[in-house]
């Protein structure tokens, strides 16, 4: 195991404040954060915002760091969405003795086998997106994220269902994946005890672009609804190919749908679609509002969805490892970040994130959008304690009611219905 000492670098301090020196230059030591997230492939575009959000938030740290005698620096690895590659990835930035945690991967199936690497090398790595509930069961210290978990997500859709079409027929899809197939067991699963009748379960394979033969045998079981665990790509097919069949039934999906790549796959036929996501939106919450200008003004294009989730796991990180510099503490930086990290109160873009003993956030929220000529129109936010309600103001209206806290709103547009 990897172990960076600060006594080390504690001494340099002590011979720049002999020189007085507060800054850092080109021979102080280095810090560095680690970034594994797939900025290739089919997810690249959450990625690339997750990543540069997390460059964002070193930017604003360095000079804190130079007074402080050190450089900080980001390492980003593309992880393609590829367990193996993320496993790679996580070797090679734990290998890196300077790196002190890990901004960690978009797609479950990805941090699943890399979150063993992380906990043998001591490393603190939180998850900006990943919602499998696996995740935070292996008791790993150094394992955490800042959404909530696909046990909540998939209960809260079922929930949502129940309360705005009824007792409806539901066909459930999944991709096969940890992410997808987990969270459709789930929706299945807490769908039934709510009073859902879950006609089908069949899973498809990513990378898939004809699924009408699926579709085909799902029509002729008159579903009034199918729900869908899995990413953008595969459910813009789903529901392309659902309208060109005919099918009129109402579209469920879920985060990992959340983004401009539904319509750029799906086109018009996303109309309708409900999609579900976590917290509050950002356009309703104070502690967002700088996040979001100074992330648009960088990089010139708007924040559509993981990117201030990664921001504020980066700053997470690097707001425990300086706390730990500047207090020049002669320990392990590495197990000194987990220590902070794990019992930070951290007020950041989405509010206030705490982690449970798990390495679970206490943010547990989740809001429902609905697609509506290219863009995700909000709906509602509900947590695990609130029923969603099927009270029905018109889609659209602007409610501002959660606009200083990460407290969910009342506001409860239904779909329409048919969506
Ligand atoms: N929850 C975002 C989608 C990706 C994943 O968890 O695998």
């Amino acid at each position: 195991m990897i172990r960076l000492l600060l006594f080390t670098t504690s001494a340099v301090l002590v011979s720049l404040a002999g020189l007085g020196c507060s800054s850092s230059s080109s021979s102080s030591p280095v810090l560095t954060l680690g970034v594994v997230l797939p900025t290739s492939g089919p997810n690249a575009a959450v990625g690339q915002e997750a990543a540069d959000a997390a460059r964002m938030a070193v930017a604003e740290w360095t000079q804190r760091f130079a007074d402080q005698g050190y450089n900080l620096k980001i390492n980003v690895q593309d992880d393609a969405s590829d367990p193996k590659q993320a496993v790679a990835a996580a070797y090679a930035i734990s290998g890196d003795p300077t790196t002190f945690g890990v901004v960690a991967h978009y797609n479950s199936g990805c941090f699943l086998p890399a979150s063993s690497r992380y906990h043998e090398a001591g490393l603190m790595a939180i998850s900006p997106a990943t919602t499998n509930v696996e995740i935070t069961q292996k008791g790993f210290a150094e394992i955490a994220r800042v959404t909530p978990h696909d046990g909540i997500q998939g209960l809260l859709t079922a929930r949502f269902v129940r309360a705005h079409l009824g007792p409806v027929r539901v066909a459930v899809i999944h991709d096969r994946t940890q992410y997808g197939q987990g969270l459709a067991e789930v929706f299945r699963d807490q769908g039934q005890q709510l009073g859902l009748k879950m006609i089908s379960f069949d899973g498809i394979q990513v990378g898939d672009k004809d699924f009408k033969a699926l579709l085909t045998k799902i029509r002729s079981e008159s579903p009034d609804a199918i729900y869908f665990g899995g990413l953008y790509d595969e459910a813009g097919f789903l529901v392309r190919q659902m309208r060109e069949l005919g099918m009129k039934n109402s579209f469920i999906t879920d985060d990992g749908v959340f983004g401009q790549d539904f319509f750029d796959v799906g086109g018009e036929a996303t109309e309708g679609a409900i999609v579900s996501f976590p917290g509050t939106p950002l356009d309703k919450l104070e502690s967002a509002k700088s996040f979001l200008k100074s992330f648009e003004q960088r990089f010139s294009r708007p924040v559509q969805n993981y990117g201030p989730y990664a921001y504020d796991v980066a700053n997470i990180l690097i707001k425990s490892a300086y706390e730990a510099i500047k207090n020049k503490q002669s320990t392990d930086l590495r197990a000194e970040v987990v220590r902070r990290a794990r019992s930070i109160t951290h007020q950041g873009a989405l509010g206030i994130t705490r982690f449970d003993s798990k390495g679970d956030t206490l943010n547990a929220r989740f809001s429902f959008y609905q697609a509506s000529q290219g863009s995700f129109q909000y709906l509602q936010t509900v947590g695990l304690e609130e029923s969603p309600t099927s009270a029905s103001p018109a889609i659209g209206d602007d409610d501002d009611s959660a606009a200083t806290s990460n407290k969910p709103s009342d506001s409860a547009a239904a779909p329409a219905a048919g969506g």
